[in-house]
């Protein structure tokens, strides 16, 4: 178990601790050419929280940052925590509409922006209720009448401390992008942000002040903050920014920054697989130790090869926005089964239930996941969906998994993943893994389509890799493929190629959608 003491702020832990042991020379971010030491860091920090502070920013108060991931969006999220007040990095795609639910819902009394994305906030600024400033930080040099990020640092003090939070006070909040209904707002608290680093990061990645986590998830998505933020700062280490999350960019950085600890999504990973195939002869990436992934499912085909082309493990975890973290993953000195995604994190108990009856099932039957640890799922003002997902005591995220004989949980589908054709219970990404390894096939994403007789039956979605023409010659290939990898009544009846595939903005495949056209 964990234990903090009553009265903790984050970002003493993160920022100032460093300072006060004497690491304060340590690089806490690279960006672009730039290098960012802690003592610079907690000195920005201060700077920006005593100018939320002097524009009248609380504790307890929201405050909404909007970057790309780039070193404003670390100082202006560890500023409002720092000052006692809650940060609430948004997804920098979100329309004015999806603000203006998520800032109203929220409550939010203040926006640091970044330039470029000021747009939105001005589309939706006439339909703010709570919103008292907006601080622009202007590198694009767009013309506006707001507070100037830049001139706040400057005309502030260097000097703050941290308030005296206690524990369980709010420290982020997260809108989960959800594929379906309004985004809902996930809390967590300034111990459950430790936690995550005290928890899966410590043990299942061994951090030393050495590492530098480098990587392209968005800091606004849960797993990009713990990855890019929480962990090297809790942890001493550095963290290693690029702005766009362009694989070729991501090699340069490793390059650059010495990235050793490289976190993405499979999507990531395979992009730089197919668009960088010699990226290893071209960048140095001697530096790296271990991957990461997350965000969905990783196939033992994407494992298998980066790991030879790059010699190095990916970690696949799951996680949710509400847990805030990783709560089933590998460590990095065990040896990978890539089939499964691994054990409970320490701190973490998991258990398979009868979705419809909540008993507890046997190892070896696909059930619904519960988990329970130093996280759990809590929503801002949604008591109803709260009961829904929390069972006794255990947060019951929604995921389909079988737990071994050997203790590894394997995953097989969301809940709402599962194709049951015929009496058979088909799990989606089971059959996306198996046509994923056909040569022709550069994504897919796999279904239940409505059927007169069948119920359902499993429907892929393909895109093709390049110089692949589409084609019956090939759905059959594809059907031939599946039948010969698992049991005959997985295979795609249907198969449809698509140039790409609809995502959310943290990558996420959105198989609702695909769902519901096929109910139309
Ligand atoms: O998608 C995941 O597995 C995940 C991991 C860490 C944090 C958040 C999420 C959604």
């Amino acid at each position: 178990e964990l234990h903090y003491p009553n009265q903790i702020n984050v970002v003493d832990e993160l920022v100032d601790r460093h300072v006060r042991e004497g690491r304060g020379d340590n690089v806490a971010i690279y960006f672009e050419d730039r290098e960012i030491t802690y003592e610079e860091l907690q000195e920005t920090v201060n700077r920006m929280g005593n100018a939320l502070r002097g524009l009248g920013v609380e504790a307890g108060d929201r405050v909404v940052v909007r970057f790309p991931n780039r070193p404003e969006a670390i100082i202006s999220c560890l500023a409002v925590q720092k000052i006692g007040g809650v940060a609430l990095p948004s997804m920098k795609l979100l329309r004015a509409k999806e603000l203006e639910h998520i800032v109203n819902d929220a409550e939010a009394s203040a926006i640091v922006v970044y330039d470029d994305l000021l747009r939105e906030v001005e589309n939706a600024l006439p339909e703010l209720e709570t919103v008292d400033d907006v601080i622009v930080a202007e590198r694009n040099g767009i013309d506006h009448s707001y507070h100037s990020y830049d001139g706040l640092l400057e005309d502030a003090s260097d000097e703050l401390e941290a308030y005296n939070t206690e524990r369980d006070d709010l420290a982020l909040m997260l809108y989960t992008s959800g594929t379906t209904g309004q985004p809902k707002g996930a809390i967590h608290t300034h111990r459950n942000m430790l936690a995550t680093a005290d928890s899966y990061a410590r043990y299942c990645l061994e951090p030393t002040e050495n590492d530098v986590f480098g990587g392209n998830p968005p800091l606004p998505f849960a797993y990009g903050y713990g990855d890019l933020v929480t962990f090297p700062l809790r942890f001493g280490a550095s963290t290693s920014l690029v702005e766009d999350a362009d694989p070729g960019d991501l090699l340069e950085a490793i390059e650059a920054h010495g990235v050793s600890i490289l976190c993405s999504i499979p999507t990531g990973f395979n992009q730089i697989l197919s668009q960088y195939p010699d990226g290893p002869d071209d960048y140095d990436v001697s530096s790296l130790r271990l991957g990461l992934s997350a965000g969905e499912p990783l196939t033992p085909t994407t494992f298998e090869e980066f790991k030879s082309e790059y010699g190095i493990d990916l970690l696949d975890g799951i996680g949710t926005t509400e847990m805030l973290h990783i709560f089933i993953s590998h460590r990095h000195d065990e040896e990978i089964d890539p089939s499964a995604t691994g054990y409970p994190v320490p701190g973490y108990e998991c258990k398979i239930i009868d979705p419809d009856t909540g008993e507890d099932l046997e190892r070896g039957e696909a059930g619904l996941l519960a988990v329970r640890g130093p996280t759990g799922i809590e929503y801002w003002d949604r008591p109803e969906k709260q009961l829904e997902v929390n069972q006794d005591g255990w947060s019951i995220p929604g995921d389909i998994f079988v737990q071994r004989e050997d203790g590894r949980l394997e995953y097989k589908s969301r809940d709402d993943d599962l194709i049951i054709s015929s009496g058979y219970n088909i799990p989606g990404p089971e059959v996306e893994a198996v046509i994923e390894e056909h040569e022709s096939v550069s994504e897919v994403a796999v279904v239940g389509s409505p059927d007169e007789q069948r119920g359902e039956v499993v429907k892929a979605f393909v895109v093709l890799n390049d110089g692949a023409s589409e084609g019956d010659e090939l759905v059959t290939e594809i059907q031939n493929h599946v039948k010969n990898n698992l049991a005959p009544y997985k295979y795609p009846r249907e198969v449809e190629f698509k140039n790409a595939l609809p995502r959310t903005d943290t990558g996420k495949i959105r198989r609702t959608e695909l769902r519901q056209l096929e109910r139309r």
